[in-house]
């Protein structure tokens, strides 16, 4: 979730059950978000249902426009946060951004390998509260589809995988270090499913959001070290082998005391069909 410089959530973004995209122009920029802490280089070969959201106009082309993850779970649905696709992150309306992009296939952002996919439709889940974070989901619709085998299994609720004590991995681009060192290669990193009274404690009515576990679920490192971070937003947090959640928010990046907080899939809305 990006912030201000103050540390308080901004803005809000206009709820829409569907809203389809139309090319229109836009100008400007907006900061982007980005990371993972803690983490190694990988290849997305190996992962391929890890993707990036792209903007060139509105992020710029360095890093082909990245600005949040993505997750695969059906050869043309992406899930990503709700707050990705946010005029607070793009700094105009979805439907303004008329290069949205999700990019498939390509570990190295300043490479040219993969895929560059265009995108017919998002989905906001419409229980998606800015103020707290809850039900931080969205659902983009590729223009074309992608091999069946390339989406990721998703865990229902009540699968074992969102066991407290669970190893998960959360891949991004994102901050590498906290301090805006964002990666141009893919990252993955291991974190732990943490008991849902670890975020209750660590934020209850934060400044960064307010933890609640019907839509969000608790993971990190509880020696610190290892974490989602900006940039990693709408990333996926994998467990067994099957999808368990999103990158949402947090505050600040791998440190012991605050955990990463992850939009819980088995919360996603039940319409989206998205389970395992
Ligand atoms: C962000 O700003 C963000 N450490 C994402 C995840 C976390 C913190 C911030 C969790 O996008």
């Amino acid at each position: 979730m990006r912030r201000s410089s103050t540390g308080s959530l901004t803005g809000a973004v206009a709820l829409a059950a569907a809203a389809v995209i139309t090319p229109q122009a836009s100008g400007g920029t907006a900061a982007a978000d980005a990371v993972v802490i803690g983490g190694r280089p990988v290849q997305v070969s190996e992962t391929p249902w890890v993707v990036a959201l792209a903007s060139r106009d509105r992020f710029g082309g360095t890093r082909a426009g990245q600005f949040c993850g993505g997750v695969l779970v059906a050869p043309d649905k992406v899930m990503t946060a709700a707050h990705c696709v946010s005029k607070d992150v793009l700094g105009v309306p979805i439907g303004q951004v008329r290069d949205l992009k999700v990019i498939t296939g390509r570990s190295e952002l300043a490479g040219t390998g993969g895929q560059e996919a265009t995108v017919s439709e998002v989905r906001i889940d419409p229980e998606y509260d800015a103020g707290t974070n809850a039900g931080d989901f969205a659902m983009l619709t590729l223009s074309t589809s992608l091999p069946a085998h390339h989406a990721v299994k998703a865990a229902g609720p009540g699968d074992a995988a969102y066991t407290p004590g669970t190893s998960a991995v959360v891949y991004g681009w994102g901050d590498t270090t906290g301090t805006g060192t964002y990666a141009s290669e893919l990252h993955a990193a291991p974190v732990e499913v943490l008991p849902d009274s670890t975020c209750e404690i660590a934020y209850p009515k934060s400044i960064y959001g307010t933890y609640s576990a019907d839509t969000m679920l608790c993971a990190g490192d509880p020696e610190g070290g290892h974490d989602a971070c900006q940039g990693d937003s709408g990333g996926p947090l994998v467990a067994d082998g099957r999808l368990i959640g999103l990158v949402s928010w947090g505050g600040g990046c791998g440190q012991a005391q605050s955990p990463g907080v992850y939009a819980r899939l088995s919360a996603a809305p039940g319409t989206w069909a998205v389970r395992g």
